[in-house]
């Protein structure tokens, strides 16, 4: 058993993934290059700057720091005029119900993202008054794969990590929850996510 749930946010609450990946292709053809949907899963669980970096390896374009800057701010406001659309039928397939369910069996519950949207994101979907803690890219220095979110998460649950679990669907997210010693379940591919004590497909498949 456990006392406390973490979840990560894009791809186990919500599929935001998609609109990330349409507000990365518009940058990317602002300069010039296309950006696939195979590029987009290297950005999954990766911070808006590093994230960044990667596609402006994939495109082969060398630009200076203040530009760097300005596009990342670009970047989020295409994204946050795709999110303001969002509504609660937007959560994926079981999230609600599996939060409500912890929550009737007396478990704390945790967001642990990266996103610095992510609160926008929660009253969008309605689920803010789910959380019993919000640590988000705003309360982060370092990103995953460091298990810093996950820490806080606990310490702000005020539970010990060995008494938590993670729900995590990128690699780096699982290995951020390992580093911090917290048992993690992957949304997802078992052959992709190989370090995580389990794997299913999504939240649904938890209900019992
Ligand atoms: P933002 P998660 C991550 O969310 C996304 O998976 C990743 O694609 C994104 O770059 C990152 O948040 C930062 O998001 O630009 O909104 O600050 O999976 O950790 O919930
Ligand atoms: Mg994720």
């Amino acid at each position: 058993g456990f006392k406390g749930a973490i979840f990560d946010l894009d791809g186990v609450i919500v599929d935001t993934a998609k609109y990330h990946y349409l507000a990365w292709r518009w940058l990317a053809r602002q300069h010039g290059f296309d950006f696939t949907e195979e590029d987009n899963e290297r950005l999954k669980g990766v911070s808006r700057d590093r994230s960044l970096e990667i596609l402006l390896e994939i495109g082969k374009v060398t630009v200076s720091e203040a530009e760097k800057k300005a596009m990342a701010d670009l970047k989020n406001a295409k994204y946050v005029e795709y999110i303001t659309g969002m509504d609660e039928s937007e959560l994926l397939p079981g999230a609600r119900e599996y939060i409500l369910c912890l929550r009737d069996a007396g478990v704390k519950i945790a967001l642990g993202s990266a996103s610095k949207n992510a609160a926008f994101i929660l009253e969008k979907l309605s689920v803010t008054s789910l959380f019993d803690a919000v640590i988000d890219g705003t309360k982060t220095i370092k990103a995953k794969p460091d298990p810093e979110v996950f820490l806080l998460a606990c310490r702000e649950l005020r539970l010990l990590p060995e008494d938590c679990v993670v729900f995590e669907d990128a690699v780096a997210g699982v290995q951020a929850a390992r580093a911090a010693g917290i048992r993690v379940v992957g949304i997802g591919n078992a052959s992709q996510l190989t370090e995580a004590n389990a794997v299913v497909g999504g939240l649904d498949e938890l209900l019992g």
